[in-house]
């Protein structure tokens, strides 16, 4: 008997491709990517690490048919691990190619994770992390008082200016005034690139005052595709020690988290010194025993194909286009009356003031566009007094819909679509009555579906 779980994946899929995807942390993998990750390495236990000699070679092994029966030294807690070993060497490999790292670790089950184990590697309970704060757009796991990291660490956030950037003159102060252990740049609904040159230096005079090392993070969960695409700057050639990030926004790979740094790389079964120099072998041991057990190698395959693509040239037209895309989308809402937060976008990110353009707050407006198809989420503005679930702005961007082929043209047409369903909700006072205007979102989804028709999505 066929579950009840196939008809409903079939159902997905037709929503995933009637439909246009416009969250920007969402993206459609490849065929290739998909089947790794359907593939029966989830059948294999391999807690612990390959070993890391000779990694940079791995691709060229590769190519040339090297690979042969011989099992590599490994850290690893079980047998059996000779394919897998290879698979996690090659992630890491071109990981470190894509961001220059001097060290990948592909194993994170999620971005959540990635920093969890990262300010593990590196403070004690109760230490001091400096972050952009929530509202500004900074990401949960940077001390939002609802997870595990603020139970943990002592959390400082910094804001941002009227123009959406971040407020550096508010970050020096605070880094002088808290003695952090780190100093972290990150976010998940942020508009500008940071001057990461700027925060190396804020670092520097910081670390002299105190007199100690301080990490310098970066959570580029949101734009690492834009990175290994050469459209973005990499915080790792300006001084940063970490970068982590998820593989599965503009990175376009399985759905996972992935850290990168600079420094040491050596076995992680010996404890070293905690110097910003063994950063990666602190990172390694505290990925794993740490904070997971288990890899998830069928994850981690997947995640070695999704770098593969990434370091084709055809990434990089790819991420150009993302940004192309969402600039475009920008103008054209801004010239049909949307207030976009930073007055426009520098990545692949916009958030509309939905409050300031039309009176209606961003829940609604993302009730009505699921409505005809398009699909972007309620975002809080930093500026937001409401709750959680009531914020003044939507979030939305061009990472998927870029993947499946729309560019400027359509970038108009869709604007057009977000100002006619605006148009309705203006009318509409709560969004139980969004439904007495079906007629009209019909019409409107008509339209969505005719076109998103038209551009194949990956893998389906
Ligand atoms: N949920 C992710 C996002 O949408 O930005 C961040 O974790």
């Amino acid at each position: 008997m066929k579950d009840l779980v196939f008809d409903l994946i079939s159902q997905e899929k037709i929503r995933q491709k009637e439909g246009l995807e416009l969250i920007p942390s969402e993206n459609y993998v490849s065929a290739e990517v998909l089947k790794a990750m359907g593939s029966i390495l989830t059948n294999k236990y391999s807690e612990g690490y390959p070993s890391f000699e000779g990694i940079g070679d791995v691709d060229s092994e590769w190519s040339e048919k090297k690979i042969t029966e011989e099992v590599l030294p490994n850290y690893r807690y079980y047998g059996g691990q000779k394919n897998v070993d290879r698979i996690e060497r090659l992630a890491i490999d071109r990981a470190c190619r894509l961001f220059h790292a001097d060290h990948a670790n592909v194993q994170p089950h999620s971005g959540a994770q990635a920093n969890t184990a990262v300010y593990y590697a590196w403070c004690e309970p109760g230490d001091r992390i400096l972050g952009m704060s929530l509202p500004a757009g900074g990401h949960l796991t940077h001390g939002a008082p609802v997870t595990l990291s603020a139970h943990i660490y002592d959390f400082v956030g910094y804001g941002v200016d009227s123009d959406g950037d971040i407020d550096y003159k508010d970050m020096e102060e605070k880094a002088l005034e808290t003695d952090p252990k780190i100093i972290l740049v990150g976010y998940s609904a942020f508009m500008k690139i940071p001057d990461f040159k700027r925060v190396s230096e804020i670092r520097k005079k910081a670390e002299k005052k105190f007199g100690h090392e301080i990490l310098l993070m970066a959570d580029m969960a949101h734009v690492a595709g834009l990175i290994a695409g050469g459209v973005h700057p990499n915080p790792l050639d300006f001084g940063f020690d970490v970068m982590t990030t998820t593989t599965h926004k503009t990175l376009r790979g399985p759905r996972g988290g992935l850290i990168l740094s600079k420094g040491n790389v050596a076995s992680p079964l010996k404890k070293p010194a905690r110097t910003l120099e063994n950063i990666p072998i602190l990172i390694d041991r505290a990925v794993f025993p740490g904070t997971q057990g288990g890899p998830l190698e069928h994850i981690i395959a997947a995640k070695a194909v999704a770098f593969g693509e990434a370091l084709q040239p055809s990434f990089k037209k790819y991420a150009e286009q993302i940004v192309k895309n969402a600039k475009v989308l920008a103008e054209e809402l801004k010239a049909l009356g949307f207030v976009l937060q930073g007055g426009g976008t520098e990545n692949h990110l916009i958030l509309i003031d939905c409050m300031k353009s039309f009176g209606f707050d961003g829940k609604i407006y993302e009730k009505a566009l699921d409505m005809v198809g398009l699909t972007l989420n309620a975002n809080a503005l930093p500026t937001d007094k409401g709750g959680a679930f009531r914020p003044s702005g939507v979030r939305l961007g061009t990472p998927a819909i870029t993947t499946r082929g729309l560019k400027e043209a359509e970038m108009k047409i869709l604007a057009g679509w977000m100002k006619e369903v605006a148009d309705i909700c203006k009318e509409t006072e709560t969004e139980e009555k969004l439904a007495n205007s079906i007629d009209k979102f019909d019409k409107i989804a008509e339209k969505v579906k005719a076109l998103a028709l038209e551009f194949m999505v990956p893998g389906i």
